[in-house]
């Protein structure tokens, strides 16, 4: 009787091992994460307006189309290089809702400042 009850005890221990393993494995995305794709290009971001929910996890996948391009996202602090052939992700969790300004800050051309678009988060 002893012997079963160490033996319960040992596979119980090893079954809650296992599972906070299973928990907190890495690279394992939450399973509400939503992954946007964006297009850079002289001179726009294609879509120009991205809908987020609040809370949400999202990561963006940054593309570019022709040439060097930047992302800039001041009210997440969030920026980043696109260069074209590699996509660049960027992960957040909007925590405000409203209407933000993303741009391009790397030069890029005669159209530049005008290359932009919003993201929107709401509840
Ligand atoms: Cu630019």
């Amino acid at each position: 009787m002893k012997n079963v009850m160490i033996f319960l005890i040992a596979a119980s221990v090893g079954y809650f091992h296992e599972e906070s393993v299973l928990r907190s494995s890495p690279g394992r995305a939450p399973s509400n994460e939503q992954t946007i794709r964006v297009s850079a290009s002289t001179f726009e971001f294609k879509p120009s307006e991205i809908r987020v929910k609040k809370g949400v996890p999202v990561v963006l996948e940054l593309i570019s189309e022709d040439r060097h391009h930047g992302f800039k996202l001041a009210e997440f602090h969030l920026r980043a290089d696109i260069q074209p052939g590699a996509a660049e992700k960027i992960r957040f969790i909007p925590d405000k809702t409203g209407t933000f300004t993303f741009f391009c800050d790397v030069f890029c051309g005669g159209g530049h400042e005008d290359m932009s678009g919003i993201l929107k988060v709401v509840e």
